[in-house]
């Protein structure tokens, strides 16, 4: 356990913790909503550790005003949730279906009467089947529907969200989604995935100024970071690691920040118009940063169709996940953004931070998860130490409020503050989550509940 006192923020640094629709939600055939490329993939056998799905999830639909308590117990000033695309739009184009709206209606409803700031991300994976079917984001015309989905989203809760995140990670759903095949939608294109990111960022982009003809923002994207370690000290491992922090850190970054794509990725003037990429630079008012490790890089072996080869990088814990436990790679990710793009970067906010560990209540019935603690507290040092460094961090989000269904990885892996029961819908707060409140207080200068 921490003893040393928590450091102290600064007045109005946003405490968050985060969640995303197919990930909670369940109640996937209610009020209207339509398929999305998840539900189709969780239920292709293979496809899922444990051959679950989100059809139930943690039942959040139904059980929203309990979540919200727990938010509004944690102490949180905000509360980044997602809105499922295929509960707004089910066939991913055409009209709202207002049930579907009426439901994050009175989630933002209930957030701000319990004193929580509400946090929409657009879109964190659960594209509508339908437009997969027309290509997915492949297609250039997605990342329109994207858009026009956006303003109907903004135009119901644009008065009362505090900030608006477009995409979530869309390195990884390229990557996994589009390039591996181990994420929805299940395709093994390699390095031809390339399209999808541009399609996505056109989207983001698209959406951007959707929301600022309705909404007074502020806006964000989500991007996943990791700091890149080379092992190894030839040419050759360092070429590597400046493919993979181009590939990782920089696509979806260099252009959003005006300076184009890396070199070597995309060029093709056919997939890249004239006026994608202002577009694409549209000013955002904050990046939204989700940090969980470093990476270790060195080069590829010979006839490898990577530019690199990924490795773990040792000396640290490692979670249930076998990710490193490596809060100064937070630190270092924070001073690369800000030695990379300088003044072009705008505040920051850390929108996903976590672990997942193998959490189970004990005899008392508690659940003890030191190993969250600890990871927390060296998060959130590490944060402290950036804004020692001068990096502008205006927020901190945890992931995730709930155990929840972890992709690919199903129910496996518990990254909640709160434990899950599944066959019960039991919530119950772990130790972790006590420690985040009386954090929480301290650093806000109030006195622990
Ligand atoms: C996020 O993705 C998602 O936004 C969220 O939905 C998800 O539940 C959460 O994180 C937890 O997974 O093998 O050591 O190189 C995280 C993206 C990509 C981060 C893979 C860690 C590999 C670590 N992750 N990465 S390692």
């Amino acid at each position: 356990m921490p003893t040393a006192p928590p450091p102290q923020f600064p007045a109005g640094f946003r405490w968050g913790v985060s969640t995303s629709a197919y990930q909670i939600e369940g109640a996937v055939a209610e009020d209207g909503r339509g398929t999305s490329i998840w539900d189709t993939f969780a239920h292709s056998p293979g496809r899922v550790a444990d051959g679950s799905t989100g059809d139930v999830a943690c039942d959040h639909y139904h059980r929203h005003r309990e979540d919200v308590a727990l938010l509004a117990g944690l102490g949180v000033t905000a509360y980044r949730f997602s809105v499922a695309w295929p509960r707004i739009q089910p066939a991913g184009t055409g009209p709202a279906n207002p049930a579907g709206l009426d439901f994050y209606d009175r989630l933002v409803d209930d957030l701000l009467a319990a004193g929580v700031d509400p946090v929409a991300t657009l879109y964190h994976w659960d594209l509508p089947q339908p437009l997969e079917d027309a290509g997915g984001w492949l297609a250039r015309d997605t990342a329109e529907r994207f858009a026009a989905y956006a303003d109907l989203v903004a135009a119901r809760l644009g008065d009362r969200v505090k900030l608006w995140i477009t995409l979530n990670e869309p390195f990884v759903h390229m990557s996994l989604g589009y390039g591996t095949g181990e994420h929805a939608p299940g395709r093994t294109l390699l390095f031809d995935a390339f399209p999808v990111a541009h399609h996505q960022l056109l989207g983001h982009g698209l959406a951007v100024a959707a929301l600022r003809a309705r909404t007074a923002g502020p806006v964000a994207i989500a991007n996943n970071y990791s700091p890149v370690r080379v092992l190894g000290d030839t040419d050759a491992d360092r070429a590597a690691g400046a493919a993979y922090e181009a590939l990782h850190n920089r696509l979806f970054t260099d252009p959003l920040l005006g300076r184009g794509y890396p070199d070597g990725t995309l060029a093709d003037p056919s997939v890249v118009r004239d006026g994608d990429l202002a577009t694409i630079a549209a000013p955002i008012d904050v990046l939204g940063v989700n940090y969980y490790n470093p990476t270790g890089v060195r080069a590829p072996a010979e006839g490898s169709p990577l530019p690199f080869e990924l490795a773990p990088v040792e000396g640290y814990p490692r979670t249930a996940f076998d990710w490193p436990v490596a809060p100064d790679g937070l630190r270092e990710l924070l001073g690369w953004l800000r030695g990379t793009y300088g003044d072009a970067l705008p505040p920051v906010e850390i929108t996903e931070s976590g672990c997942a560990y193998d959490d189970r209540p004990g005899p008392d019935g508690r659940v003890h998860d030191p190993e969250r603690i600890a990871y927390l507290d060296g998060h959130l040092r590490a944060v402290r130490a950036a804004l020692d460094d001068g990096v502008d961090v205006r927020g901190y989000f945890v992931w995730s409020l709930l155990d929840n269904w972890e992709w690919a990885e199903g129910f496996t892996k518990r990254f909640g503050l709160v434990h899950v029961d599944y066959a019960t819908q039991a919530r119950t707060p772990k130790s972790s989550y006590a420690w985040l409140r009386d954090t929480i207080a301290a650093t806000r200068g109030e006195p622990a509940r």
